[in-house]
C-alpha cells in the first residue's frame, strides 16, 4: 500500500513539472503558486532535491525589488485564457530583468524558508549549501517586506490586503470583512470565470465573492500595488493566524538557515520571538480561548472558527497555555482531531449552521493545513496526536487519491485531481515513519 501510495505521488509530480517550475494542477492551475511551490519542495526533497532548488529558485527569480514574492508566476507558454485573472488582468509592470505581466501583484503566505531548511535537512551537500546561499538574503527581504509595508495595522504582524493572499481563500474567517467589500456583478461579467469550466461550481467560492476578488485587484492594481496607508484607503485589510504563524515560524527556519551560511541567527530568534508576541497581543480572543483573523479597518476579529486559528501552533516559541488551548479546540467537536482511523480535520468548524462540506475552504480537508498542523503538534510534544493525523491523512489519500480537498464526512476526493501539494506532502508523510 505505501510502496504503491509513494509511486502514485511521484507520478503526479512529474506529470506536473513545466521545465523549471511545478503547476499545482495541469488544467485548474496552469501557473506557478508561491505557498504550493514551498509544500511542493518539501516533498520533491524526498526524490528529486535539484527540482526542490530549481522551483524554489524560479519562484524568487520573480520577487519584486521591494521584497514581494509574488502569489502567481505566470508561464508565459500558457493562453491568457487558461487562467482568469491571468497576466493581462493584473498588468504589473516590468521591473529589473523581470518582463511585464510575469507575476501578480500579491503574496502568499510566506512558507519558503521553512521549505528551504527541509530541503536542505534531507540532502545536505554543497549544491544545497549553494543553493541556501542564493536564497538567504531574498527570504530575509521577502520577511522584511512583510513586517515592514505590509504591517498596516501597526502591532508586528503583516496585513493581507485580499483574500487570495491567506490562500484560504472563500474562508469564514474573511465574510465580516469582505461583506464591506463592493461585489460589482456588471464588472465580473466583463469576465470568464475559466474555474468554472473544469471545476463543479458548488465546490468552489461563489460569483459575489468572485465579484469582490476582482474589485479588490483592480483598486491595488490602480494604487500601482502601493502599500501607503493600506487601512485608510483599502477595502480589505486583515491579519490572519495562518499567515502570520508562518511567517513566525519562517524566521526560526531562518535562524537555522543563518548558521549554515554564515549570518547571525541572533535577529531571526529576535524576529520569531516578536511575531509569536505580536500573534499572541492581537489575535487571541480571551473569551473563546482561540486564535481569530483581525479585521484592522475595524478592530475587531472574526468571531468565525477557522482551521487557520490553529495553526500557531506551529510557531516553535508559543506558550504552553496556548498550545493547550489550540489542542482542546482541535479536539472539540468543532474540529475532532482523529483517532487514526477517522478523518483529518476540516477547514471549518463543523458544527457551524454555515459549515460546507463541498465549498471549497468552507468544510473540506486540506491535506496542507493538516501537514502543518501535524508539524505543530510533534514539535510541541503531542506526539500522539501528531501520529494520528500522520495516519488519518495517509489513510485518505491512499483511499481517495492525490485530490486538492477533500469531502469531510466521506473522504471524497473535491475539485483538481493529480495535486501536487497533496502528492508531494504524501511522500513527506510516508518518509516520516509511524
Ligand atoms: C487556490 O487559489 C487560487 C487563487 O490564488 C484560485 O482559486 O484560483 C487556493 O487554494 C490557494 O491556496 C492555492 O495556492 C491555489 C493553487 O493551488 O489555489
Amino acid at each position: 500500500m505505501s510502496a504503491e501510495l509513494w509511486k502514485s505521488a511521484v507520478n503526479v509530480l512529474d506529470a506536473n513539472w513545466s521545465g523549471d517550475h511545478m503547476v499545482p494542477s495541469r488544467r485548474l492551475y496552469p501557473h506557478q503558486w508561491s505557498w504550493d511551490a514551498a509544500f511542493i519542495a518539501i516533498g520533491l526533497a524526498h526524490v528529486d532535491p535539484a527540482r526542490a532548488w530549481r522551483d524554489l529558485r524560479s519562484l524568487f527569480e520573480a520577487q519584486w525589488p521591494d521584497g514581494r514574492v509574488p502569489h502567481i508566476v505566470f508561464d508565459p507558454s500558457v493562453p491568457e485564457g487558461d487562467y482568469f485573472p491571468g497576466p493581462s488582468f493584473w498588468d504589473v509592470p516590468a521591473h529589473g530583468s523581470r518582463p511585464a505581466r510575469g507575476s501578480t501583484g500579491l503574496v502568499q503566505p510566506p512558507m519558503h524558508a521553512i521549505a528551504a531548511w527541509e530541503v536542505y535537512s534531507r540532502s545536505a551537500s554543497h549544491e544545497a549549501t549553494e543553493e541556501l546561499r542564493w536564497l538567504y538574503p531574498r527570504l530575509v527581504k521577502q520577511q522584511e517586506y512583510l513586517t515592514g509595508r505590509r504591517d498596516a495595522g501597526g502591532g508586528g504582524l503583516a496585513a493581507l490586503v485580499h483574500p487570495w493572499e491567506s490562500g484560504v481563500d472563500n474562508s469564514p474567517a474573511w465574510d465580516a470583512a469582505m461583506s464591506q467589500v463592493p461585489a460589482d456583478h456588471d464588472l465580473l461579467r466583463r469576465y470568464h470565470r475559466r474555474d468554472l469550466d473544469v471545476a463543479d461550481a458548488s465546490h468552489r467560492p461563489t460569483d459575489t465573492d468572485y465579484a469582490r476578488y476582482v474589485h479588490l485587484v483592480v483598486a491595488y492594481k490602480e494604487s500601482g500595488y502601493s502599500d501607503l496607508e493600506l487601512a485608510k484607503r483599502h477595502d480589505f485589510v486583515v491579519e490572519c493566524p495562518g499567515f502570520n504563524s508562518i511567517l513566525g515560524a519562517a524566521e526560526s527556519a531562518l535562524a537555522k538557515i543563518a548558521e549554515v551560511v554564515g549570518a547571525d541567527p541572533a535577529v531571526h530568534q529576535e524576529r520569531a520571538r516578536a511575531v509569536t508576541a505580536a500573534v499572541v497581543d492581537r489575535l487571541w480572543d480571551e473569551g473563546s480561548r482561540t486564535f481569530r483573523a483581525r479585521d484592522v479597518r475595524t478592530g475587531t476579529l472574526s468571531p468565525a472558527h477557522c482551521v487557520t486559528g490553529l495553526l500557531p501552533l506551529i510557531l516553535p516559541g508559543l506558550p504552553s497555555e496556548y498550545t493547550k488551548a489550540i489542542l482542546d479546540e482541535a479536539r472539540s467537536e468543532r474540529f475532532g482531531l482523529p483517532e487514526d482511523t477517522t478523518l483529518p480535520v476540516p477547514s471549518y468548524d463543523r458544527t457551524a449552521a454555515d459549515f460546507d462540506p463541498a465549498r471549497y475552504w468552507r468544510g473540506p480537508i486540506w491535506v496542507n493545513i493538516n501537514w502543518l498542523l501535524r508539524r505543530g503538534l510533534d514539535q510541541h510534544g503531542f506526539t500522539g496526536e501528531a501520529a494520528d493525523l500522520r495516519t488519518s491523512m495517509l489513510r485518505l489519500v491512499g483511499s481517495s487519491g492525490h485530490y486538492e480537498y477533500f469531502h469531510p464526512d466521506t473522504g471524497a476526493g473535491i475539485g483538481a485531481g493529480q495535486f501536487s501539494w497533496t502528492a508531494a506532502l504524501t511522500l513527506d508523510l510516508l518518509a516520516a515513519g509511524g
